[in-house]
């Protein structure tokens, strides 16, 4: 929809990560703090590698924000890699001299992995497709970029959206639905939405999450990664957003790319999602309730997740994500060298995690934030928070009465009633 976008840039291993947002419209409330809590979430999980010990995620607002209120001008927010003073040579910006490229070969022929080419691809990840369609002889100039480490850039854009839609009470939630197969079960989800967050895999069925602990740990003594399932939840989206009238206006469609475009998602589901097709459909449709005194219409069920018709149908919105296991492998499956063309015995390996999971859910909370965010402005518009805000609730207004009931015949008919628009039908 192109109301609000956002550019990211950075390596895993260089100085920063950045994200430039434009469209936030002006006198929202934002702080650095505000971000740094779901930068947090994110780096949190059981199953998380060595790396999250090292980096310590906080955006700095460079630009777009003055005395905590955003101006509508583009926001502009840095993530520092703590980890790049460790990889000042590897990943230098400015040419190699003689020196420095004799130092990084001395490093290489010591044994610093990091400082050698790497040419061993690994199954399942970008390397070999990347490193062909960009002409690299050296897997780690495809490695860093599409590293999940971008994700970062994209949780600070994404808990600017989730500050805007807070400003109409849209709520945006997700938790760790399911590990290497075992997964909650709706009936024995005791924990509060609190709980769940601080627990280890971010999960609300406690039972469920001891089972996918010992699936992690399993992955781990094997050497070995594991997947899953996470879902998000939006609730207080207004009905309206999205549209039926054309392929890139559902907002069904923009949701399932952009889960789909988390670097570890291998598929989404949207409400009962492919369940549905084992069902009949008296047992999938949502029954319309009808419309409460205070105006809001109510379903019986939300097997489709909110959307209908490409639009939001006022129920909350539910999007699961499929997160493949990690491709990078403590042991590592065979493979073949980028520059023989042969196969090797083992792939590269470079210190990663074991399960990212509970991460996934938090990336794909900012995600959902963001193409909703866009979604509002695309609908309701509005160069400051108020006037976005003036509009939304005009229209909520004015959805919550009941409509001037339709006369046959149409708004000619009005000085004939009914009767004109009957006898057309005869
Ligand atoms: C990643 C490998 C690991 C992960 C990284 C994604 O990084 P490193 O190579 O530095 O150990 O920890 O994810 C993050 C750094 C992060 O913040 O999510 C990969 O190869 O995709």
């Amino acid at each position: 929809m192109g109301s609000l976008r956002f550019l990211t840039a950075g390596e895993s291993h260089g100085q920063a990560l950045g994200v430039t947002l434009e469209g936030v419209p002006a006198g929202l409330a934002l702080t650095a703090d505000r971000v740094a809590v779901d930068l947090a979430r994110r780096q949190r999980g059981y199953g998380r590698g060595a790396r999250q010990a090292i980096e310590k995620d906080r955006a700095e607002i460079v630009s777009g924000v003055r005395h905590g209120l955003t101006l509508g001008s583009p926001i502009l927010l840095l993530v520092r890699n703590r980890d790049w003073e460790n990889w000042t040579r590897v990943m230098q910006v400015e040419p190699l001299s003689e020196e420095e490229a004799a130092e990084l070969a001395a490093l290489a022929a010591e044994g610093t992995t990091r400082a050698a080419p790497i040419t061993r691809v690994r199954p399942g990840h970008a390397d070999l497709a990347g490193a062909l369609k960009y002409g690299f002889n050296d897997v780690r100039n495809v490695l860093e970029r599409a590293s999940a480490r971008e994700t970062t850039a994209r949780v600070a854009a994404g808990a600017v959206a989730r500050a805007f839609l807070a400003e109409f009470g849209v709520e945006i939630w997700s938790f760790t639905a399911e590990v290497g197969g075992d997964a909650v079960d709706p009936g024995n989800c005791s924990r509060t939405r609190e709980e769940a967050d601080a627990s280890p895999l971010r999960c609300p069925d406690p039972d469920a999450e001891e089972r996918m602990i010992a699936r992690i740990d399993e992955a781990r003594s094997n050497g070995d990664t594991v997947g899953g399932v996470f879902e998000v939840v939006a609730r207080g989206v207004p009905i309206g957003l999205g549209s039926y009238v054309h392929w890139d206006r559902r907002l069904d469609a923009a949701l399932a790319a952009a889960i789909m475009s988390i670097n570890i998602v291998k598929g989404v589901e949207l409400g009962l999602g492919f369940e549905q097709t084992r069902r009949f459909g008296s047992a999938v449709h949502d029954v319309i309730e009808g419309r409460t005194d205070d105006g809001r219409w109510v379903h019986r069920s939300n097997n489709a997740g909110g959307l209908t018709g490409g639009i939001s149908n006022g129920e909350p919105i539910v999007v699961r994500g499929a997160v493949k296991p990690i491709s990078t492998l403590a042991r590592p499956l065979p493979s073949a060298d980028l520059v023989s063309g042969r196969p090797v015995e083992k792939a590269h390996y470079e210190r990663s995690d074991i399960s990212v999971v509970p991460a996934a859910g938090v990336v794909g909370e900012a995600m959902v934030a963001l193409v909703l965010a866009d979604a509002v402005l695309h609908k309701f518009g509005g160069d400051s928070i108020d006037e976005t805000r003036d509009n939304l609730e005009r229209y909520r207004a004015r959805i919550a009465r009941a409509p001037e009931a339709s006369v046959p015949g149409g708004a000619e008919a009005d000085s004939g009633g009914a009767e004109a628009g009957s006898g057309g039908d005869d």
